[in-house]
């Protein structure tokens, strides 16, 4: 319980850390967080460094030697230590602090530190002579999904964030940044304040997480900016042989060796776009990506309740016209009632002593007492620009919204303090913060997985994933925590999934829960836009249309890059030719059989298969 007493590190002393601004809020949180925890910070390893597939103890000694005399020794270390959890900014780089597996399964050999793409280059010219698998993270957040765990156990996590954390360049004119991975939502924001610039970021939910990482794995915010891969310009990629690639502009030489000065202006440059492919891919490590940032404006948040659980499609119906002419400026989120109470911080317990799903009808007793009132959906929206023209559009969205029976208008200043909206404030004007963690008090030791899948922005669609996540929470009497993340087109439908670590039978309904969510969601021609790394395989393949065509498609593709399978084997489903079919894709119920102390790697290695 050591670490509960200490305070977590700020942005001065750590990359990952939390600017001096939210010191009370990060303290209060690590301690909220830490009072709920019954399970031990750590418990002793039950075995010694996991080593990569297919490699031998002195063989695998002798690779990391060469690797310490080219790197420098400090910069590569075993990962033989305790593992540790930690909280959201002490967050390791060893294993998955949300584990679903055994915590000890999907955990690296060694963690190496680059320095500069360079020293990228010799780490992928070093795999590719030892034929040890690498996991490149940025910060290695990427909650719910794997954090910065490895998907081949033994692989060796190179982690860009510690030494590759500079902000490159920012052209406040041209209202663009140039980031290293390991440069947080934070590290920006905080930057463009000293230098007093009128520019916004666009920020995800916390705000700890990397730019360059964050959109590359194409995240999502919500400013007028929050398609984040959208918005990145340009990228410098090293390939899995190691050589050196610039996408965009930055593909022309700039005058004199300089950086080509169109680099963060124009996306695509000449011919077929490139950048895709490097995105939620294992085709290249990217180590600089140019980002747009928004110019300043004024802003406001509001928040509308809608009283029937029914209300759902009409809602969404309500919401497409407006998104379409873009009367609504951002990426507003759509939250289930319930999320109103864990949003507060305060765990189940709190509301509900029974075992099994919060029911229906407490959180309706529950919501009668908070400040919005009984109902069953709460949208949170923000308007942008003047004040007249906020006036305006906020008239047309109220008419479009009041048509829905019993619905409610509330701003900012009709609530408490401490109410979600103000904080949901910040986030739609691009300042990060970290609020959005406390729902993880819900239960003891929480962790989470994330469900994601897309629909169109319809009724009748959103209804079908919606009835499905109905259906199966209760089949594994699960709470159902649905946030939807609404544009014109489609919604990112995210459910969270919510489990106590220290349970295995949690950890194993939730698994089960996932993979048929999958499952029945595909079945319906739904499919997920992100996934965690275990279930990852499936997902990539319910995307098999013309004999899984996609698939066939990247695996081509990551043959012809990546020879020797050395880049982040397994990432978003695609395998290098020396692992396919080798019983490592995980497409059946491995994952929970593998919960309680088994293991997701298969049995014979791949030379003997
Ligand atoms: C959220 C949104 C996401 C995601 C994970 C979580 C929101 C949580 C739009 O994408 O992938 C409140």
């Amino acid at each position: 319980m050591s670490q509960a007493l200490n305070s977590p590190p700020t942005l001065s002393e750590q990359y990952r850390g939390y600017p001096e601004r939210l010191a009370s809020q990060a303290q209060e949180s690590k301690n909220r967080l830490y009072s709920n925890k019954t399970a031990p910070e750590s418990v002793p390893r039950k075995r010694g460094v996991r080593l990569p597939p297919d490699t031998t103890q002195d063989g695998f000694d002798r690779a990391i030697s060469a690797l310490q005399q080219q790197i420098g020794q400090q910069n590569v270390v075993l990962n033989d230590k305790p593992l540790i959890d930690g909280w959201y900014l002490d967050h390791p780089n060893t294993h998955d602090a949300f584990h679903v597996v055994d915590q000890e399964d999907l955990v690296s050999s060694a963690v190496a530190y680059p320095e500069s793409t360079t020293e990228v280059q010799t780490i992928v010219k070093w795999a590719n002579k030892y034929s040890i698998p690498l996991w490149p993270i940025s910060m290695g957040r990427n909650l719910g999904y794997g954090g910065g765990a490895p998907r081949v156990p033994g692989s060796v996590v190179v982690d860009l964030g510690k030494r590759m954390n500079k902000i490159l360049n920012i052209d406040p004119d041209n209202a663009s940044c140039v980031v290293e991975p390991g440069v947080s939502y934070f590290e920006l924001y905080e930057e463009i304040q000293r230098r007093k610039l009128p520019l916004w970021i666009d920020c995800p939910d916390l705000g700890g997480g990397s730019v360059l990482g964050n959109a590359i794995d194409r995240g999502v915010g919500y400013t007028p900016m929050g398609d984040h891969f959208a918005n990145h310009c340009g990228m410098e990629i090293v390939l899995p042989n190691g050589e050196l690639l610039r996408t965009g502009m930055g593909a022309m030489p700039g005058k004199y060796g300089a950086d080509n000065p169109t680099w963060q202006s124009f996306q695509p440059a000449y011919g077929p776009y490139s950048d895709g492919m490097f995105s939620q891919s294992n085709f290249g490590i990217v180590c600089q990506m140019g980002v747009w940032l928004m110019r300043e404006t004024g802003h406001q948040s509001y928040l509308f309740t809608f009283p029937r659980d029914e209300d759902f499609p009409e809602i969404v119906e309500a919401i497409r016209p407006l998104a379409q002419n873009r009367i609504l400026g951002n990426i507003p989120q759509l939250r289930h009632v319930v999320q109103e109470l864990n949003v507060t911080g305060l765990p189940k317990s709190h509301w509900y002593s029974g075992t099994g799903p919060i029911p229906r009808d407490v959180v309706r007793k529950h919501a009668r007492n908070l400040p919005t009132g009984e109902c069953s959906w709460v949208f949170y929206g923000t308007q942008y620009g003047d004040l007249a023209g906020i006036e305006s559009q906020l008239e047309i969205i109220k008419t479009a919204f009041f048509k829905i029976k019993g619905t409610k208008f509330f701003l900012p200043s009709d609530l408490p303090p401490d109410h979600y909206l103000h904080s949901r404030a910040k986030v739609c004007a691009g300042i990060p913060v970290l609020r959005e963690l406390d729902w993880l008090n819900w239960k003891p030791n929480a962790a989470h997985l994330f469900f994601s899948p897309i629909t169109p922005t319809k009724g009748a669609d959103a209804k079908v994933v919606h009835d499905i996540n109905i259906r199966l929470h209760e089949k594994y009497g699960i709470d159902l925590f649905p946030t939807l993340c609404v544009a014109g087109r489609e919604m990112h439908y995210i459910t969270n999934i919510v489990y106590d670590r220290s349970s295995d039978d949690e950890k194993r309904r939730s698994a089960a829960l996932m993979r048929e969510l999958i499952a029945a969601a595909a079945n319906e021609g739904y499919g997920e836009y992100r996934t965690h790394i275990l279930f990852a395989d499936q997902v990539a393949r319910t995307y098999s249309w013309g004999d899984n065509a996609l698939m066939r498609f990247n695996e081509t593709i990551k043959d012809a890059l990546d020879p020797n399978g050395i880049l982040a084997p397994g990432r978003n489903g695609i395998w290098p030719k020396k692992y396919r079919g080798k019983g490592w894709e995980l497409l059946g119920d491995e994952t929970e059989r593998a919960i309680g102390g088994g293991t997701i790697e298969p049995k014979k290695t791949m030379s003997r298969l």
